[in-house]
């Protein structure tokens, strides 16, 4: 059934009973050509009988360098590490948007911002009936399909919600305010709300460890059944509000300089060790990373298991600006979350699949997250619906030659745009903005503008830019929630009484 197209990349790689002769392996080994290929037979000599699971996990505000194998130097993250070292890291990986909800939506829909329904964070946006999701191609084809975190495109009412889109079971947020928080009293579970007890006055549940318990509880049922499974995971950690339990903070208690951040949205949690406890956020991640990989080989289905993990958008800015800059949130790169700089779209991206996936292998395609659509499809031997994406099949296999390439990458809105062509990228940060030019390959913080040097490529970008433009259809909903909605306790009952 579904193995077909796997089965034929599979078939395509070259093997010893293609008979090549000694002397040509050696030539071939010579110019390092076959290496791969080779190695890459021995590891796909078994007959895959079915199409791999999938797990997917995506992190919040996750920034190029928060990890520690994208060179992160104030703490580690040493499970999410294993996995970019049993797999495949990215360099040049794009998320779909500089916020969460439109780079959902790309990531769901396989249609680049420029096209994709939902394009900014208004909460309450939903994608219609008429457009398909990755979660329904694939539920499509025989898998198992489970989400649990931050949804962002369509609210229980509508028909973007998950229960629609796709996914069998799904908890978690489904309005973009409902995921700030790390302590609701309630979460969506598919239409039904599932109470967190102890939430209600005081901070018993954090969130993420419920939904990782749901997830750990879902890849256990799915391991059982003759389907694959779906697994995606948009995790809220790191986004901000600054919470989580104290172990996973006392590690770096005393370590950092003490760092008051004050939240300045009412109700909402701050912090007076503030790097502390980011540091303790996204070890908490990488802690529950550790133990799906692990469960996955406990459960022996970590070779038939493709594992994914990403982030929607750089790391945030504003008042949290001294997070990012004393971690180096971005890295090398310019800008934040919300900015078309690299520092706003470019992530971090690891892809691990035993035996299929060389190990320790790092990676400089250029590609973003449209690519999912097509890339889970083939991998499930399934016909995605119409994208704007790329499968990156090929180049996770080691088949870099078979790989076909972007002619650009797009991002943008009427006032601020950006495109990625080769090794250049044009930026137009604001309304009243020029267009400004950088060579990536010199120049990753994108310091020197040459626009003014390169008109023709200047020109070519901006037409791409233009024809890449659809103005977005009209959305539905659009109420803004009061935080009492989804928080209860101290916090509230001080904004009430202000009232
Ligand atoms: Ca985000």
């Amino acid at each position: 059934m579904n193995s077909n197209n796997l089965k034929e990349h599979v078939d395509n790689i070259p093997t010893k009973s293609n008979q090549i002769s000694r002397r040509q392996f050696i030539k071939l080994t010579a110019t390092g050509t076959i290496v791969a290929g080779l190695t890459q037979n021995r590891l796909l000599s078994a007959t895959t009988k079915r199409p791999p699971n999938i797990v997917f996990i995506m992190a919040d505000d996750l920034g190029y360098g928060h990890l520690s194998c994208y060179g992160q130097e104030k703490f580690q993250t040493p499970n999410i590490d294993r996995l970019a070292a049993e797999g495949m890291k990215f360099t040049q990986y794009y998320a779909g948007y500089t916020v969460c909800a439109p780079s959902r939506s790309v990531l769901m829909t396989g249609l680049h911002h420029g096209h994709t329904p939902v394009r900014s964070n208004s909460g309450s946006s939903s994608l219609l009936e008429s457009e398909t999701t990755v979660a329904q191609v694939l539920k499509k084809a025989g898998y198992v399909t489970g989400g649990f975190g931050k949804w962002g495109l369509g609210l229980e009412n509508m028909p973007g919600a998950p229960s629609k889109k796709g996914f069998d079971e799904f908890y978690g947020f489904y309005h973009q305010v409902h995921a700030h928080f790390y302590y609701p009293y309630w979460i969506w579970h598919n239409d039904q709300k599932l109470m967190l007890n102890g939430n209600d006055h005081k901070f018993d549940q954090y969130v993420d460890d419920v939904l990782h318990e749901k997830v750990m509880d879902f890849i256990r049922a799915s391991a059982k059944k003759r389907q694959p499974f779906f697994c995606y995971i948009p995790s809220i950690i790191p986004h901000v509000e600054l919470a989580v339990p104290e172990d996973s903070v006392k590690p770096f208690r005393g370590k950092f300089p003490k760092k008051t951040i004050k939240d300045p949205r009412p109700g909402y949690i701050g912090s007076d060790d503030a790097y502390a406890v980011y540091a303790g956020m996204i070890s908490r991640l990488d802690r529950n990373v550790g133990e799906i990989t692990a469960l996955l080989k406990q459960l022996n289905i970590d070779k038939n298991t493709i594992v994914f993990f990403t982030s929607d958008n750089g790391p945030q800015s504003g008042p949290w600006q001294p997070l990012r800059d004393f971690f180096k949130g971005a890295g090398p790169l310019k800008g934040s979350k919300a900015s078309l700089y690299e520092g706003g779209i470019r992530v971090p991206f690891i892809a691990r699949w035993f035996g299929r996936i060389e190990p320790g292998s790092i990676n400089k395609h250029i590609g973003c997250f449209q690519d999912m659509m097509p890339t889970l499809a083939q991998l499930a031997g399934a016909k995605p619906t119409q994208n704007d994406g790329i499968s990156i099949v090929p180049t996770l296999l080691g088949k870099k030659r078979r790989q076909k390439k972007h002619e650009y990458l797009y991002w943008g809105t009427a006032a601020t745009r950006a495109v990625r062509m080769g090794k250049w990228k044009a930026v137009k940060p604001g309304k009243k903005n020029d267009w400004e030019l950088y060579d990536l390959s010199k120049d990753i913080g994108e310091t020197n503008n040459l626009a003014s040097a390169n008109p023709d490529v200047m020109g070519k970008m901006k037409k791409y830019a233009s024809e890449a433009f659809v103005p977005n259809r009209k959305q539905i909903g659009g109420k803004w929630p009061h935080i009492s909605e989804y928080v209860r306790g101290e916090r509230v009952d001080k904004l009430e009484k202000k009232k």
